[in-house]
């Protein structure tokens, strides 16, 4: 039963149990209309407590339904008879109580909550705005700037925090039950007025409210409608009585629901739950990862080690004199310096974290080690002499990771005796920050190796995406296409400025110059050079790339890149230099083409990009389109609300994508074998993620 009743005393205990989450289904949303129901009708029960089993209270509609028309009862309606019971309920929250889940609790006339439980309105993270009630009983509990925080940001706020603006009335230690009986029995006595009938309460600030948060959110959200249509539907709870609220915010919700943004960020979010795993891995037993070493403890080590240290691994940093360990220690110390100033972490966590650290010069200091990541210099000779020394010091069974970025692990596995011990752990930076982890097995990597990677991504609160072994990896690999065709467009008079505007209006947070200036160009410079030597194929060309770092214009750290930079100052201003090298580079035109508008500039750059992530599907290197969405999103600023590259490509649809890229008469961009066949079978690429 999804819904049990037991009666203690005077009182009625509902009991929702709908594992995993307690998610509202219809049979709930059946079952405690039907609760309502029978409580009101025994003449014995004074009052109700709304518990949970399992590991949470309920933590909101169920997803899977929203592609389906709603099936009744409508969750308003259970609550609406919820609030308007004579017997007053209290609800009991643990876990946490998130957007329906939450909008139940609201209905209740208190609520009692276990300290650490989490309370929160995610709708708009899912491409919606709360459906039963969120945006109208909210304001009229805590407030409308608190409301409006809450519902906009989609962020959850902890017990005692939800305690201080009012939303529960009691936090305790351990189980919520005897409290919310307490209160359940004292509200019998006086129960509260319901929100529904309480004043509507009025917006701080002389008028300009919502206007002000207006500007706010349209600076922020990009092109997403949820956010926006949570405000409307705030300002509607305030400005118009409750029925009408009502009526609007519900809607809105069902309007929203069907939206392309909603099934975007629902496919996100499931996708997000099934990153790392692997069917193939059923029954494997990870290697071990409790203790974890970093060799190099440059940028890129340092935020390694940060992240394994905040998942509470302890972790031992090699490096190859006494300076550079100090350096290296101290690069940890001040990533936690500053998130302890940006009040993240509190300093006892931050003393915890620096408690589970040491480090070493002396190699044969790792041989208690399960874990060692490697995180030197991009080279493959100082690679691979970090891991021949490993192999000399490590012990059985514990396993070698690089953290490349573009070298072959075959090559850098070879220095060893065990490459089944080795293996790919591609690392984005800041790497403490970044949630994208490529997982890269060779092809001797034994299955426990790979089950390793893949939970030690999970243990970091990361998405770890399985890639395959071909230059790049994803996510990169997309990235050079993303360039080529940007560095193509600037060749036919565009302007740098114009290029990123046109992203960023797609919804990156930074267009691809910008991104250039921001990282620096000499990385991807190395890279062609490397690839140059290796006969690359064309793909790598970017020669207004190579004139700007032969002019040492490198980016932000040169003062000049793509833009020029004001000392001090980072914001890009356009460079008459560079608008120089491109004119010398196209030579003399009889007159400049004309300019292209956004939407022109965004079907020249994505159509590549979705070509080159069906190669990467074709040969293997991604299993599922969903993983290239995942790598796109969490490693290259792919906005979220759209699904992620693969998605997005169905979404305005293969055939003309593949058209798009007819049209170019272009060597460089042939349909890849595998769009055509999704295009003449009449599929998308959602039909691959099954495997
Ligand atoms: C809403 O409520 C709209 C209303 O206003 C309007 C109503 C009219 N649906 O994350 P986990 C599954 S919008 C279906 O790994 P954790 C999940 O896929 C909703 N399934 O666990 C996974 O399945 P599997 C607002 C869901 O402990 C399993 O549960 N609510 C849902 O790390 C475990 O999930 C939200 O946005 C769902 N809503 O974290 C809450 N949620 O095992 C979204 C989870 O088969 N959920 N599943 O892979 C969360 O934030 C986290 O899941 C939670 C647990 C914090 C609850």
């Amino acid at each position: 039963m999804v819904v049990t009743l037991t009666r203690d005393g005077d009182l009625m205990i509902v009991t929702v149990d709908n594992p995993p989450v307690n998610a509202l289904s219809q049979a709930l949303r059946q079952g405690l209309l039907e609760a309502v129901a029978t409580i009101e009708g025994d003449p014995a029960v004074r009052a109700a407590v709304l518990s949970c089993a399992g590991r949470t209270f309920i933590a909101g509609a169920d997803a899977r339904e929203f592609g389906a028309p709603p099936q009744p009862p409508h969750l308003p309606d259970v609550i609406a008879a919820l609030e308007g019971a004579t017997k007053p309920w209290v609800a009991a929250l643990h876990g946490s109580a998130l957007g329906g889940g939450l909008e139940v609790a609201l209905g209740c006339a208190g609520r009692v909550a276990q300290i650490g439980s989490r309370l929160g309105l995610p709708e708009v993270t899912l491409g919606v705005i709360p459906g039963a009630g969120g945006t109208v009983r909210l304001p009229r509990l805590i407030g409308v700037d608190a409301a409006t925080d809450m519902i906009l940001s989609g962020e959850p706020v902890d017990a005692t925090r939800a305690q201080a603006l009012g939303l529960v009335d009691v936090v305790t230690t351990g189980d919520p039950l005897p409290q919310a009986k307490a209160r359940a029995r004292a509200m019998a006595e006086a129960p509260p007025i319901p929100l529904s009938q309480r004043p509507r309460p009025t917006p701080p600030g002389g008028g300009t409210f919502w206007d002000d948060r207006e500007a706010r959110l349209r600076a922020k959200s990009g092109g997403q409608d949820a956010p926006l249509a949570a405000l409307a539907s705030l300002r509607r709870a305030v400005e118009t009585p409750f029925p009408e609220a009502m009526a609007g915010e519900r809607a809105t919700f069902l309007a929203l629901r069907n939206s392309d943004q909603a099934a975007a960020l629902r496919h996100v979010f499931f996708a997000e739950r099934s990153a790392g795993s692997d069917s193939t891995l059923a029954g494997v037993t990870p290697r071990p990862f409790t203790r974890c070493a970093v060799v190099g403890g440059g940028t890129m080590g340092a935020g390694i080690i940060a992240a394994l240290l905040e998942a509470g691994l302890s972790t031992r940093l090699l490096e190859r004199d006494r300076t550079a360990l100090d350096q290296g220690l101290t690069r940890v110390d001040g990533l936690f310096d500053a998130a302890v100033a940006k009040g993240r972490l509190s300093p006892d966590a931050a003393q915890a974290r620096r408690a589970l650290l040491s480090g070493t010069t002396e190699a044969g200091d790792l041989a208690d080690r399960d874990l060692v990541i490697e995180a030197v210099f991009e080279d493959l000779e100082v690679k691979r002499a970090v891991f021949r020394t490993l192999d000399g010091v490590l012990k059985p069974g514990a396993v070698m990771a690089t953290n490349t970025s573009y070298l072959d692990p075959r090559d850098i596995a070879a220095a060893t005796s065990r490459p089944d011990s080795v293996i790919g752990l591609h690392f984005f930076s800041p790497a403490h920050v970044m949630k994208l982890l490529e997982v890269i097995p060779l092809p001797e990597t034994a299955p426990e190796v790979l089950a390793m990677g893949l939970a030690l991504g999970k243990a970091l609160r990361k998405i770890p995406v399985r890639a395959g072994i071909r230059d790049g990896f994803i996510g990169n690999r997309i990235l050079r296409i993303h360039r080529r065709e940007a560095e193509r467009l600037l060749l036919e008079g565009c302007t740098p400025a114009a290029v990123d505007a046109a992203m960023r209006a797609f919804g990156f947070p930074m267009g691809p110059f910008e991104a250039q200036d921001l990282g620096g160009l000499d990385i991807a410079r190395f890279d062609r050079e490397r690839l140059a030597q290796a006969g690359s194929p064309a793909a790598d060309w970017a020669p207004l790339g190579d004139a700007l770092c032969a002019a040492g214009r490198l980016g932000q750290k040169t003062g000049g890149g793509w833009y020029d930079y004001r000392p001090g100052d980072r914001r890009p201003h356009p460079s008459p230099t560079v608008a120089e090298i491109i004119r010398a580079r196209i030579g003399t035109k009889d007159s400049p083409p004309p300019a292209l508008a956004p939407q022109a500039i965004q079907d020249r750059l994505l159509p590549p990009m979705v070509n080159e992530g069906f190669h990467i599907l074709e040969e293997g290197i991604a299993h599922r389109p969903r993983d290239i969405d995942l790598v796109e999103i969490h490693g290259y600023g792919f906005p979220r609300w759209r699904g992620g590259l693969m998605a997005h490509a169905d979404q305005v649809g293969l055939a003309g994508i593949r058209a798009a890229l007819l049209s170019r008469a272009d060597p460089l961009l042939i349909p890849s074998p595998l769009l055509d066949r999704l295009v003449q079978a009449g599929q998308t690429s959602a039909d691959l993620d099954g495997r």
